[in-house]
């Protein structure tokens, strides 16, 4: 499955607590073209529930937990993010959905590409053509 996770540098600071931080093209290989963030979402809502045809994204939740579900046509993964230093890339035709396993945490992501609503396929029977023409 295309997808990575990637350490994300994170170290105690002189003055309280700790500073995180990586490099686009070093840490993973994109340009950041975009930065958006999902914060006030309760604990148990799902978000999601489509796949990018060419984005590629690193995901991160710096507070909090969000339990992230990744498929294709031939595998699933689950991965929850609950740490600044723990990094999800995923890269392009997985369909993915979002849980929220604690109120108020916040999702963050650096994507490759500004947003396009045509690189979305929101529904699923559409992914799965898509995948089989495409893969
Ligand atoms: C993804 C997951 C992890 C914009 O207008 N600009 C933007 O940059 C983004 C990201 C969204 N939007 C609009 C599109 C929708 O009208 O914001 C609305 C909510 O987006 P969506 O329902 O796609 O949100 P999520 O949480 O299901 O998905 C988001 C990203 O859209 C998606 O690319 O991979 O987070």
């Amino acid at each position: 499955m295309n997808i990575k996770i990637i350490d994300i540098k994170t170290i105690p600071t002189d003055s309280e607590g700790q500073l995180s931080f990586f490099e686009a093209n070093k840490d993973f290989d994109f340009d950041i073209k975009r930065i958006y963030y999902i914060t006030e979402v309760a604990k148990g809502i799902k978000r999601g529930a489509h796949a990018h045809k060419k984005l590629k994204q690193l995901l991160w939740c710096p507070i909090g937990s969000i339990k992230i579900y990744l498929e294709n046509i031939w595998e699933k993964e689950e991965i929850i993010l609950d740490s600044p230093a723990k990094g999800l890339v995923i890269e392009e035709s997985l369909w993915r959905d979002m849980l929220w396993m604690k109120n108020d945490s916040v999702l963050c992501v650096a994507a490759s590409d500004y947003y396009d609503a045509d690189d979305y396929i929101r529904d699923y029977d559409e992914y799965l053509r898509y995948i089989e023409s495409n893969v």
